[in-house]
């Protein structure tokens, strides 16, 4: 029997609305290499987006660094299996691959080098083994380029060969060299082949944290793959599983309020897989994840939240969580965040929506006439009607203020304009979007 842990998508160094996961991403890579003090883990794949950015904060290089530190001291014979995802730098996350490999943490951050496996063999039956063994297989993050069009066919009489840049299209170019390379390993006589991936599969459930593909050409047949015992996906944050054998672990926290735990919804745990290759098979077993802080999604009117929420059972489980609140009121809150603070350490979100569009709705001439009908606007008309809209009467003085400065402001743009004609004699105007694009 060969057992291992999957997991992916670790993103450290996130930030979540303006939040720092750091303190989260520790406590949960405490758990996992608690996990693995188990001596029946025999290695540990991490199957992309180690790191939320290509250039990864100090504070996420650190906590990744003492966790491997970790998990080498309480474990040297545990093989730890690492590919870059979407989200990785393939050059940073591998430096110093060589020498890591001595110590039995291997980043194949090479496509190319996807067809030489990592072998582990079941050593419970005393040193010589004799039991079972497994080929992993580490695919990287397959970036436009990675591989070339003879990848292919091995036969190719071009001498020129063209670089790949679809994901679908590298995906087979990856997956001709995988199965050359996977026969080779069952004609050796192991007993198992597993492939770690980090891909958009054709059919998988997205959340609202990955960085999204667009196209059909950037999905991936996980059939292309059918042969192995069991694929370990990275790339989709929800746990699930893709075609036969291969399975998502999905991140190992909610990087959304798309993932949130509350409400209880499907599909929303959080989960390290536990995988055992046995009697010719994957037996796959979700161990979940309890994490430092839940994010959680509530909604209600303001008021219950501000004062009459403070008994209520389900809204004081979720005081201390990452929140965000939908209000349901009709109208809209000013500054809400601030208030609710108070009593929500973690709220990083509101949403007002119906207040929004019932402001629409019953406004109708909030909405700017057509341009060019040669009417000239009124501005300070136009502001009271907003006021209006907002608060069901404008208030009178803050009206007059409003007034006032639009005076101010529109003398001073009858004399700016002079000042302009002036400057643009000298200075032909150019177009500040175009010199700096976003
Ligand atoms: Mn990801």
């Amino acid at each position: 029997m060969i057992k291992f842990l999957h997991t992916a998508d670790l993103h450290l160094g996130k930030i979540f609305h303006e939040q720092s996961l750091i303190e989260d991403q520790r406590f949960m890579l405490e758990g996992l290499a608690r996990i693995l003090e188990d001596r029946s883990y025999r290695a540990l794949i991490i199957a992309g987006d180690v790191y939320d950015r290509s250039i990864p904060s100090p504070d996420a290089v650190k906590l990744f660094g003492s966790f491997l530190a970790r998990l080498k001291a309480q474990r040297t014979d545990l093989e730890i299996l690492i590919i870059p995802g979407n989200h990785d730098s393939p050059t940073r996350l591998g430096f110093g691959r060589e020498l890591f490999a001595e110590l039995g943490i291997r980043f194949v951050t090479d496509a190319g080098d996807c067809d030489k496996p990592v072998i582990v063999r079941d050593t419970a039956g005393g040193a010589r083994g004799g039991g079972e063994s497994c080929a992993f297989f580490l695919l990287p993050f397959l970036n436009p380029g990675s591989l070339n069009e003879d990848s292919i066919t091995a036969e190719n009489s071009s001498s020129e060969t063209e670089p790949l840049r679809s994901q679908s299209k590298l995906a087979a170019a990856a997956a001709a060299r995988l199965e050359q390379a996977r026969k080779q390993c069952v004609s050796n006589g192991l007993t198992y082949t597993v492939l770690a991936a980090h891909l958009f599969t054709a059919g998988g459930m997205e959340s609202d944290s990955e960085r999204i593909f667009l196209g059909s050409a950037e999905r991936v047949d996980i059939g292309l793959f059918g042969a192995f015992d069991y694929i370990a996906l990275g790339h989709l944050h929800r746990l699930q599983q893709a075609g036969k054998n291969g399975w998502y672990s999905g991140s190992p926290l909610a990087y959304s309020f798309a993932e949130a735990s509350v409400p209880a919804g499907a599909g929303t745990e959080k989960s390290f897989l536990s995988v055992e290759l046995a009697d010719g098979q994957a037996r796959v077993t979700p161990l979940p994840i309890k994490p430092l802080r839940k994010v959680s999604r509530l909604s209600g009117s303001f008021d219950w939240f501000f004062r009459d929420s403070v008994k209520d059972r389900d809204v004081c489980a979720a005081e201390k969580d990452f929140l965000e609140i939908l209000l349901t009121d009709s109208s809209i809150t000013e500054n809400p965040l601030a208030l609710l603070r108070k009593r929500f350490p973690h709220i990083l979100s509101i949403k007002q929506d119906e207040a929004f569009s019932s402001l629409l709705t019953n406004h109708a001439g909030l909405k700017a006439p057509a341009a060019g009908n040669g009417e000239r606007r009124d501005t300070a008309g136009d502001f009271e009607e907003f006021l209006g809209g907002l608060y069901g009467q404008a208030d009178g003085e803050e009206l007059a203020l409003f007034r006032e400065l639009l005076a101010e402001i529109e003398a001073e743009e009858q004399t700016g304009d002079l000042n302009r004609a002036a400057e643009q004699r000298m200075f032909p105007t150019c177009d500040l979007n175009r010199r700096f694009p976003s």
